[in-house]
């Protein structure tokens, strides 16, 4: 049963694509391979598959038939030639840096990243002679005068962590292209189900798939979508000998589970999030909301046309500041207090005391996060159930 790929929808390819249950002795579910090696027909064999030259498992931290399926299907759904799934974001992400960069080169990124990219870029790299520029990258003359000739990749998020703002990665991809650099944009926040930077241009996109890929809380991966060249490089360099962080094949085996309900989860994530936004911004006890469709952020009018839904987070800002935000976090009943984000439960936490403590107080005021941001991951509940927790909460407070 070989599905017609091109012509499908999301959804179908989300639950279908790269595997054929009648190959399988019928099972529905991809098989779970728990091995950490393969056997050999012949040494010659063995000696052709670490050389490339015959197609083959060899050896678990490189690949498993299990994850082969998951590789597959997250390569078709970014609209990319090929996929590398890794043990975690971080994963991801140090497979991707650590393979394309060395000694003397320079990465050019965003203002605002998740708070360990921000960490090993700021504080990690320049120990292996790789310096990185935080730049304003919602501004595309900024980005064109920091791109220079050392500069190997530039890395962006977007919509941002914590903070919403949003990058233009058609216009990015541009400046980097013509500037000789790669664009890898992190689209944990989006999934492909609402924005495909690779089709907008990006060179390569990484993913906590922890989140929103996976969607249940129940496991940590990430990983890598680009050219076929790339993740070959990032398998075989990134992986096999600098990080090891491959993922295992249950956890592979559980992101396809949650990739068969990611289209639903998405709308139903984003529809919730959105209504709460304007719920919550139209509170007194509010200074100001994160969301990208609400109209009051400034680059709504970008939102509309490289993503879909506006996504499923919000971050806020309360009128008394930090001491407000942390009383509102403690009185929530409903929402849960914890970091980590796109599970079915409502998470509300503080990034930075938490997810972004990576930065020092003066890295939060240069790149621009209050201490007093409140980051809500808006779940699956019943929407009138995170109202009234979430304004409950706030009209309590007073
Ligand atoms: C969090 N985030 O924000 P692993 N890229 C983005 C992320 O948000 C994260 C990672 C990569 C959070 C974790 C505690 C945009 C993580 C890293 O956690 O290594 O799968 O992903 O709450």
């Amino acid at each position: 049963m070989t599905l017609p790929n091109a012509s499908l929808g999301f959804a179908t390819r989300a639950i279908h694509h790269g595997y054929d249950p009648l190959a399988h002795d019928g099972a529905l579910n991809p098989p779970l391979y728990l091995t950490s090696t393969y056997a050999f027909d012949s040494v010659e064999t063995g000696a052709a598959r670490f050389a490339g030259t015959e197609p083959g498992f060899i050896y678990g931290r490189v690949g498993n038939p299990t994850v082969a399926v998951l590789e597959s299907r997250l390569a078709d759904l970014e609209g990319g030639e090929a996929a590398l799934a890794t043990s975690s974001g971080m994963g991801a992400i140090t497979a991707v840096l650590w393979t394309l960069l060395s000694a003397g080169d320079e990465v050019v990124a965003d203002l605002t990243l998740y708070g360990c990219t921000f960490g090993l870029l700021e504080h990690h790299m320049p120990r292996f002679g790789v310096t990185c520029r935080f730049v304003d990258l919602t501004d595309l003359d900024a980005a064109a005068a920091a791109i220079g000739t050392k500069t190997r990749l530039v890395v962006t998020e977007t919509p941002s962590n914590p903070n919403m703002r949003l990058v233009d990665i058609a216009g990015l991809a541009a400046i980097c292209r013509t500037a000789g650099a790669l664009l890898v944009v992190d689209n944990t926040y989006c999934t492909p189900y609402l924005q495909r930077p690779l089709v907008l241009g990006a060179d390569v996109v990484v993913h906590s798939a922890t989140k929103y890929l996976g969607g249940h809380g129940d496991l940590l991966a990430g990983a890598v979508i680009a050219s076929k060249d790339l993740v070959e490089r990032f398998r075989f360099v990134g992986i096999k000998e600098l990080n090891g962080a491959c993922i295992s094949a249950f956890d592979a085996f559980l992101v396809l589970r949650g990739l068969k309900t990611l289209a639903l989860r998405m709308e139903r994530h984003s529809a919730t999030a959105l209504a709460l936004a304007h719920d919550l911004e139209a509170h007194p006890a509010v200074a100001r909301v994160y969301h990208p469709l609400l109209d009051s952020h400034p680059q709504k009018t970008l939102a509309e046309r490289q993503m879909r839904l506006g996504g499923g987070m919000i971050a806020l800002e309360l009128k008394g500041g930090l001491e407000a935000g942390r009383a509102f976090m403690n009185g929530v009943r409903l929402a849960t207090r914890a970091v980590s984000l796109g599970d079915a439960e409502t998470l509300i936490q503080h990034p930075a005391t938490m997810t972004h403590s990576t930065y020092t107080p003066e890295e939060r005021a240069r790149h621009g996060f209050t201490d007093g941001l409140v980051r809500l991951s808006v779940g699956l509940e019943d929407i009138d159930d995170l109202r009234a927790d979430l304004i409950g909460t706030l009209d309590r407070l007073g």
